[in-house]
């Protein structure tokens, strides 16, 4: 059978990818248990849903180099989140309106229709009058071998939209109607366009979900809409906001008005990499958000794509997280409870008091690990209280609650010698008796769950394998831990 242009630029890609992939694999920086590519770069979680029992994550990569530049979209499957088989590139580049060496196939969803899989996604292109960015189509009976829709571009950015800023659909079905939220800018500000279909092919525009007016940037990537019990979340990372890289709100939306009234705005991470979050529903109904984690602020003049980069690779995913609503709205984020089957070694402690003294805290191999514990607010006399990650050849990362001032923070500038940067998110222990800390830690990465998964910090650290102790302190007085448990994280 003749192959079409897409197919032959997938094999081309995919005989690029194999020819690295082992090279790659003996990574010094490859994360554990986080999902990453087979060799070169990889950025948006693309498509991320559940397909004939399994789940599937497509990718932004560019199989060519580990830095940013004509965007695929790659492909995994899997069946407990954790564990990913890699299946060949979904979409590469091959029309008019998806083929430029700076454009591609940039970020999009999936759906599944009459058991077929369909993506939606973003043509980038330039043919003449600068770069277009339209909604384009493809899907496939298998769920592994995707046919462009013939029909494609199915929608052009509308009047007063800037045509290289309408991008990365996110499709969903409600009723018999498809909607579908896309990010976009306007006078210079971010917003969300709601559109609606009834056969997923002709798309009229709705209304505006929601817009910056100044204070969340020039541009909103990767918008994604759900309900949460009886309300609805929107998410985007806005560009043009400093260290905010996702953003949440939570309202009420009304499907006749297409109207979305929000009364909560939030961070989902408050760390320097996590991005381009999307979510999905998993078999049995909860809803999961994944991003990137990274952050294009990060990239210093785009020269620089970090220490990984020079191992042949880029990028990977936040771990996935469980998204639940509070009573008061808030949303928390916790990470799935399929990590709890890559446990090994644990160490439990029973309660115990931290002084300006470090005490040392053993987890797994001190390199990829998950520790557990509450602080006890009521008996704590200390101002602050300190978690040094890994730790060793005169570097470290610092966690600091800073319990007199309000403040969480994460402190990589000693990190590896080359990250920078300190996170920071306020911390409100108001009539509250303990503080409940979950961190996960990756050869290259560090994850801070803290105050019931809501005050989050996703910082990546390419540190070395000497660093690998961990050590508590507490300034200002005495700090009592309740409890404390610590596990080694090995994929099986
Ligand atoms: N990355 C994609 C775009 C998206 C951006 C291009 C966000 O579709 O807006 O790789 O990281």
């Amino acid at each position: 059978m003749e192959r079409n242009l897409m197919q032959l630029n997938i094999q081309r890609a995919q005989e690029e990818i194999d020819r690295k992939k082992e090279l790659v694999s003996k990574g010094s920086m490859r994360q554990e248990y986080h999902f990453m590519p087979q060799a070169g770069w990889m950025n948006d979680p693309n498509g991320l849903i559940c397909f004939r029992g399994k789940y599937h994550f497509f990718y932004q990569c560019n199989p060519y180099g580990a830095f940013w530049d004509c965007m695929y979209w790659g492909h995994a499957v899997s069946e407990d989140l954790i564990h990913w088989e890699y299946l060949p590139l979904a979409l590469a580049p091959s029309e008019s309106y998806d083929d430029y060496p700076k454009g591609g196939c940039f970020s999009g969803s999936a759906i599944v229709c009459e058991d077929k899989l369909f993506l939606m996604y973003t043509g980038t292109a330039n043919n003449g009058n600068g770069v277009e960015q339209t909604q384009c189509i493809a899907y496939s009976t298998d769920g592994i071998h995707f046919e462009k829709y013939g029909g494609n571009p199915v929608l052009r950015a509308p009047k007063g939209i800037k045509a290289d800023c309408f991008r990365d659909p996110k499709v969903w079905k409600h009723g018999d109607t498809y909607y579908m939220v896309c990010g976009a800018s306007r006078d210079n500000k971010g917003l969300a366009l709601l559109y609606r279909s009834k056969d997923m092919f002709h798309w009229s525009f709705f209304n505006v979900l929601a817009e910056s007016r100044g204070e969340w940037g020039f541009m909103w990537e990767c918008p994604d809409f759900f309900q949460a019990g009886d309300q609805y979340v929107l998410t985007f990372s806005p560009m043009g906001a400093g260290d905010h890289t996702s953003v949440y709100m939570v309202g009420d939306f009304d499907y006749e008005t297409g109207k979305f009234d929000y009364y909560i705005s939030k961070e989902i991470d408050w760390g320097l990499d996590y991005y381009a979050p999307q979510s999905f529903e998993t078999m049995d109904g909860r809803r999961i958000m994944v991003a990137w984690a990274n952050e294009w602020e990060w990239m210093p003049l785009w020269k620089d794509w970090g220490p990984s980069y020079r191992e042949g690779w880029s990028g990977f995913f936040n771990l996935p997280r469980e998204v639940r609503k509070k009573p008061d709205g808030l949303l928390q984020f916790v990470p799935v409870k399929e990590l709890e089957n890559l446990r090994v070694n644990p160490i439990k402690k029973e309660k115990f008091v931290l002084e300006e003294q470090e005490t040392e805290i053993k987890a797994g191999d001190g390199i990829c690990y998950e520790i557990k514990f509450n602080l006890d607010l009521q008996e704590t006399t200390a101002d602050q209280v300190e978690i040094k990650l890994r730790c060793g050849d005169g570097k470290n990362t610092v966690c600091l609650f800073d319990l007199k001032k309000g403040e969480m923070s994460v402190d990589r500038n000693f990190g590896d010698g080359w990250s920078k940067g300190i996170s920071r998110s306020i911390l409100n222990l108001k009539e509250k008796n303990e503080l409940d800390v979950h961190v996960f830690v990756d050869r290259s990465s560090v994850e801070i769950f803290a105050d019931q998964y809501s005050n989050n910090h996703s910082n990546n650290v390419f540190a070395s394998d000497e660093q690998n102790q961990i050590f508590m302190s507490a300034y200002g007085g005495k700090a009592v831990i309740s409890g404390l448990e610590t596990y080694g994280l090995k994929l099986s």
